[in-house]
């Protein structure tokens, strides 16, 4: 007998690696310059009430080749709100695999995400063409 929580947890496994391929994957075919899709707009959620760790906004400029500010600190628990804008000439990423973040700009461009620091430790922030360049960075969440 199968328990449920064995089947449940085989499903858990089959979502996080197909959303894996489509954000990894299925963006690292556009990188060199392809149109891109824009993605849908996410929805705004405003956090309603004190429960939940603070909104953390921050504005990162990425550009030939390094990104500003290079350090992000947040608190474990934050949610953490980052405009990316691509201030650059030629195309980047903003990635951070343990994230499952990975924005794609073109020269000019500008996007926000959203995700909540849900994992404490320093995370290496890169953009894929240039991290043998040294276009690195560092999320680091505090416990
Ligand atoms: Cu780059």
């Amino acid at each position: 007998m199968v328990s449920q929580k064995a089947v449940l947890g085989i499903v858990v496994v089959i979502v996080v690696a197909v959303a894996a391929f489509f954000l990894l994957g299925g963006g690292y075919g556009n990188i060199y310059g392809a149109p891109q899709q824009q993605e849908a707009p996410q929805a705004k959620e405003e956090v309603g009430g004190a429960a939940e760790g603070n909104v953390i906004e921050i504005e990162v400029e990425a550009t030939e080749y390094s990104f500003e500010p290079a350090t992000i600190r947040v608190k474990a628990g934050d949610v953490v709100r980052i405009k990316i804008t691509n201030v650059g000439n030629i195309f980047h990423t903003f990635t951070i695999d343990e994230f499952n973040i990975n924005v794609r700009l073109n020269p000019g461009q500008s996007e926000t995400i959203e995700f909540v620091a849900d994992k404490t430790g320093t995370f290496t922030i890169y953009c894929i063409p240039h991290k043998p360049l040294g276009m690195v960075g560092d999320l680091v969440i505090e416990g």
